[in-house]
């Protein structure tokens, strides 16, 4: 199975994602989380990486696209992915789309996850306590969500033209968001 998980900032794409892989026994590919080992490594890839994270922007497409395309192409990922926080742009999405077709296993769903503006502060600030992330300050947040709604919000008409969005309710508990992407899940293509 191939899923996508898409949502503003602090939506719970990750929390769930990690959840979610749990259950379906696919591998978790969080665009995120390998931009932030890069820089951790101090890799070139993770220089460039970490000056457009903590500046609340996108990483280049190409670079993002890259790393994805030679991850999905290792044997793990062959029975199936949840894609976390990936894709984030149009360009993004074509280019995905088009590496699964070519391999002829194209993605099964893609599940929104939508919380209120307040919410998502809300969260992203406690998470700012907790792990000290760069770009969880009040003027980074600010203008992740500007960036989701320019360059990622377009996404959700591109996948409900494919007939393959399906949207959860992201308020709550992460236990009762839970229930609800896995009534999702079983409830198919949107
Ligand atoms: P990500 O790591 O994807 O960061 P995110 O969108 O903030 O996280 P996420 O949505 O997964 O967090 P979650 O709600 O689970 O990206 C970071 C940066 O990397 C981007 O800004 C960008 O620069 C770069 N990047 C990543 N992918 C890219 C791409 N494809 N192209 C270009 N650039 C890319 O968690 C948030 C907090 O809320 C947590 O503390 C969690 O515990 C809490 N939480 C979650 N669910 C909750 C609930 N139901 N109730 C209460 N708290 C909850």
């Amino acid at each position: 199975m191939r899923i996508v998980f898409v949502g503003p900032p602090g939506s719970g794409k990750g929390t769930q994602a990690k959840r979610l892989i749990e259950r379906l026994s696919i591998v978790h590919l969080s665009t995120g989380d390998m931009l932030r080992q890069a820089r951790a490594d101090g890799t070139d890839l993770g220089k460039k990486a970490a000056e457009c994270m903590d500046g609340g922007g996108l990483v280049p497409d190409e670079l993002v696209v890259g790393i994805v395309v030679e991850r999905i192409g290792q044997a793990d990922c062959q029975a199936g992915c949840l894609f976390d926080g990936f894709p984030r742009t149009i360009a993004q999405a074509e280019a995905l789309d088009a590496e699964l077709d070519n391999a002829g296993t194209p993605l099964d769903m893609v599940l929104e996850l939508k919380a209120d503006a307040e919410e998502l502060a809300r969260r992203m600030l406690e998470r700012a306590k907790i792990e000290g992330r760069a770009d969880d300050t009040p003027e980074t947040i600010a203008k992740r969500m500007k960036v989701y709604t320019e360059q990622t919000a377009p996404l959700l008409d591109y996948y409900q033209k494919q007939g393959k969005l399906v949207t959860v309710d992201g308020m709550g508990t992460p236990n009762e968001v839970f229930d609800r992407t896995c009534q999702a899940v079983q409830g198919g293509k949107g």
